[in-house]
């Protein structure tokens, strides 16, 4: 097996999203068989543990408290809840939990202690375990890790240049350090990104070459397509082409070879015959269960009959990485610091951005 790349550059990747689709898919597939069982996909149920207020101002987020989205916001569900949440996932066929909080980031104190026994009880159940709850510093990422975290998720969500097209409420910067402090941990990473928001090929290669020169590079990547929600600043954009989606997972699986590349939000709007397109382009994850965090996602049963019918099979939890050993919170190593951590704010202006949170204003 050859040596991962941790060099390409943007021509490089961009001559690779251009090819002719044949020559593109078999590449793509090519090099998915010799890293990847080709039947093999893993199902992760998404939860949504604290939905909406939340202080960013990310354009394609319902979440985002500036925004009018009509969606229901709760606060932090109980560790309860998200047991009875994971047995179900569990009892459908998915091997790994990913909680969402609608945070910036995270903070010291009562809410994040509950979230890691969350970890806990569902390392517990043997199903691995992700958290995507905003940006982390070290000692929050140690603690997570020491509860029995399998993986974090922090996108990246586009290139650095057109990240600042979409938000204004934190830097491309904050959200690599975010990446560098879990990599310090043995957690993995998870991060990607989001298609559809009007960017350009030259932002998707971007955004690529920013994930694939990370070293070591993301286990997992998920490729998102802008699910446009109604009230946020990119509500009328055009759905994404399957073309563009296809190419896209085609790309990430030749520029990350070992890293499982996750057919994310947007599956609604593909067919069974798009989405076997992208698992033969080098896909072998999905989202699974019948709501992302706010919005649609296919009928789990759904999922089902189409692994079926192609002949796929669910991934078995801990199929790449040994399953994390749990501290009991009385055995931990690592204090609550109250850490009140200065990620930045760069507050440049975003027309559309801007044009939304003023509309919202005149209809709350
Ligand atoms: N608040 C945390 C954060 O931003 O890192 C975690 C939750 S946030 C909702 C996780 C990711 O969901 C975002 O980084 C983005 O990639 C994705 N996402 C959010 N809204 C989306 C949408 N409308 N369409 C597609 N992906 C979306
Ligand atoms: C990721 O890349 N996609 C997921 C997960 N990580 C957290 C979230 C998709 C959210 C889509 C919009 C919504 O349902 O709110
Ligand atoms: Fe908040 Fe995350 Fe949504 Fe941005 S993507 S508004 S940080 S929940």
């Amino acid at each position: 097996m050859s040596e991962t790349k941790h060099n390409w550059t943007k021509e490089e990747i961009l001559d690779i999203y251009n090819k002719p689709l044949m020559e593109l898919l078999y590449e793509a597939a090519t090099i998915h068989r010799l890293h990847h069982d080709p039947n093999t996909v893993q199902v992760s149920t998404l939860l949504s543990i604290k939905t909406g207020g939340c202080s960013e101002d990310c354009g394609y987020c319902p979440q985002a408290a500036r925004y009018h989205t009509n969606i229901e916001g709760n606060d932090l569900m109980t560790v309860q809840q998200v047991k009875a949440q994971a047995l179900r996932a569990k009892s459908s066929g998915s091997s790994r939990v990913c909680m969402g909080a609608a945070w910036r980031n995270v903070k010291d104190g009562e809410e994040f202690d509950q979230v890691l026994e969350m970890v806990r009880t569902i390392n517990k159940l043997d199903m691995e375990v992700c958290c995507t709850l905003g940006m982390v510093t070290e000692n929050q990422a140690q603690r997570l890790a020491e509860a029995g975290l399998y993986a974090y998720n922090h996108n990246l969500d586009s290139s650095e240049e057109y990240y600042k097209e979409v938000i204004s409420t934190r830097g491309f910067e904050d959200r690599l350090e975010t990446i560098d402090n879990v990599r310090k941990t043995n957690v993995t990473v998870c991060s990607g990104g989001i298609i559809g928001m009007g960017e350009k090929k030259e932002d998707r290669a971007g955004m690529l070459v920013a994930l694939s020169t990370l070293n070591p590079q993301p286990e997992s990547t998920p490729i998102n397509a802008l699910v446009a929600v109604e009230g946020t600043p990119l509500e009328d954009q055009e759905p994404v082409s399957i073309w563009d989606m296809i190419r896209m997972v085609a790309t990430t699986r030749i520029v990350m070879p070992e890293t499982q590349v996750r057919l994310s939000a947007g599956r609604t709007q593909m067919t069974r015959e798009g989405q076997a397109m992208c698992f033969f382009a080098g896909a072998n994850s999905i989202f699974a269960g019948d709501k992302l965090l706010t919005t649609p996602n296919p009928d789990v049963n759904e999922d089902m009959k189409m692994f079926e019918l192609l002949g796929l099979n669910p991934q078995k939890p801990f199929t790449k990485k040994v399953q994390p050993k749990t501290v009991e919170a009385t055995e931990s190593q690592y204090q609550d610091l109250g850490e009140k951590p200065k990620w930045t704010r760069p507050e440049h202006t975003i027309a559309r951005n801007e044009k939304a949170k003023e509309k919202a204003k005149t209809i709350k």
